[in-house]
């Protein structure tokens, strides 16, 4: 099977989170915070590898997870870092976030590497809050979740020379006599629903790689047809032959055709329509294609190179390739590479927490630099200021954490300096 797109799910590893945790010693009472950070999460990273050759395996398999990073210990041990994810991919992997669309990476050649989703950084233990105003903190920062995505990874097949045409013209049929490829041809429109490959060598022993893509139709751009995804396949072509049918056995005017055809590639994609380009007039076994040659000579050679071809009876293919694979000579072979459009969300300051204690019967101690911070800008003195300091403790989650220590209305909360009588 053809596998030129699929659609995975990645996952980056989760932080670690930092410890809260003190020293334990003999004969030492009150021993010192010693809670140990987190280990960063694994990164999924994406390496083009030119041992693969199709996107295959991606159908199968689709989660593609790295490891979480271990949760920091006591005694200023911290978690363990978890290994990143190499995932392989064939060079010409082009990365999109599924969403958006939008390119993350072309990984154009072989070695290319890119890190997708980048793992949540561990958080800090305990002992590195202690202050001289707080000696034992008792919070320690929570490690962040590692980015995931749904990507679309998509294959541009790098072929030298691309076959385009309308339907049923004979590119499946040229393709199988020049190449080692073994398309279906068929004498019915859209026999090739997927794009061949296949490798031309030529009498000069240079070889290259053409493809040949299903017919395009006029109104391909709006989706008529088979419409013209598959035309990304030409788009790092250096080389296009434009197939037409001289037989005109279709009753086709092979003048429009060859028209419309390079319409739609430009409707495509206006480089498209500059690659340079070869005519190739099919099907001149048939007597009635005399006429055609003719028109079309008259009308084109000026602009194209013009070969008169048979591919059923492999007539003309020999000259038709050959002066194609010295065109490609002198056309660098640079590798177009598509730049990134993806910015990644911004990821938030780090926060470090807080904790939230319950000392006695009806008192409890929040505390931690978020809540200083808060109390540093904030008037409590004010409606607004107290207004500002329950919204704050609530979108922290403090009242949550409250509830949950079993706090009753009329109980006491101390907040960094201040006091107050909670009420729900
Ligand atoms: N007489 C004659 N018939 C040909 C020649 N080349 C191809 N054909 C026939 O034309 C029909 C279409 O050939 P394909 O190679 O499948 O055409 P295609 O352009 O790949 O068609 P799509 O995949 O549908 O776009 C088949 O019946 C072929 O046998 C030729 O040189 N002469
Ligand atoms: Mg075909």
């Amino acid at each position: 099977m053809f596998a030129d797109k699929a659609k995975i799910y990645i996952k980056a590893g989760n932080g670690g989170h930092g410890l809260a945790s003190f020293r334990r010693e003999k004969y030492v009472p009150n021993g010192g915070p010693d809670g140990g950070d987190g280990g960063n999460g694994g990164s999924v990273i994406f390496v083009a590898d030119e041992n693969i050759n199709t996107l295959i395996d991606f159908r199968n398999k689709r989660h593609y997870k790295a490891g979480n990073g271990e949760n920091g210990k006591a005694k200023k041990m911290h978690g363990k870092t978890a290994d990143d994810l190499i995932v392989k991919v064939p060079v010409g992997t082009i990365i999109r976030e599924f969403e958006s669309n939008k390119i993350m990476a072309d990984l154009a050649h072989p070695g290319d590497e890119k890190v997708i989703a980048k793992g949540g950084k561990g958080g800090l233990g305990n002992q590195h809050f202690a202050t001289s105003k707080m000696q034992a903190p008792k919070y320690a920062e929570k490690g962040r979740d590692g980015r995931e995505y749904w990507l679309t990874l998509e294959l541009k097949m790098i072929a030298d020379v691309g076959l385009i045409g309308f339907p049923n013209v004979g590119k499946s049929t040229i393709l199988s006599v020049t190449s080692n490829a073994n398309p279906k041809i068929g004498n019915y429109h859209f026999t090739t629903i997927n794009p061949n490959l296949g490798v031309v060598k030529t009498k000069y022993d240079h070889s290259f790689v053409i493809a040949d893509i299903p017919g395009i139709i006029e109104g391909a751009h709006m989706g008529v047809g088979l419409g013209y995804d598959f035309l990304r396949h030409i788009e790092r072509t250096r080389v296009l032959i434009h197939v037409v049918d001289g037989s005109g056995l279709e009753g086709r005017d092979p003048i429009e055709d060859i028209k419309k055809i390079n319409e739609e590639l430009y409707r495509y994609n206006e480089r498209l329509v500059n690659l340079p380009q070869v005519i190739a007039i099919n099907k001149t076994d048939i007597p009635d294609s005399f006429e055609n040659v003719e028109k079309i000579r008259e009308k084109f050679s000026a602009t194209y190179k013009i070969f008169e071809i048979s591919a059923v009876t492999n007539t003309g293919l020999n000259d038709l390739m050959n002066y194609v694979g010295q065109m490609l000579e002198s056309i660098p072979q640079e590798v177009f590479v598509f730049e990134s459009e993806y910015e990644e969300e911004y990821e938030e300051e780090d926060e470090i927490g807080y904790s939230v204690e319950k000392t006695d019967k009806d008192y409890y101690v929040v505390e931690g630099p978020i809540v200083e911070r808060m109390l540093g800008y904030t008037n409590l003195e004010t409606e607004k200021g107290f207004a500002h300091l329950q919204k704050f403790m609530k979108e922290k989650g403090i009242i949550n954490e409250l509830k949950q220590k079993g706090i009753q209305d009329g109980d006491t909360v101390k907040l960094g300096d201040i006091e107050f009588e909670y009420f729900n």
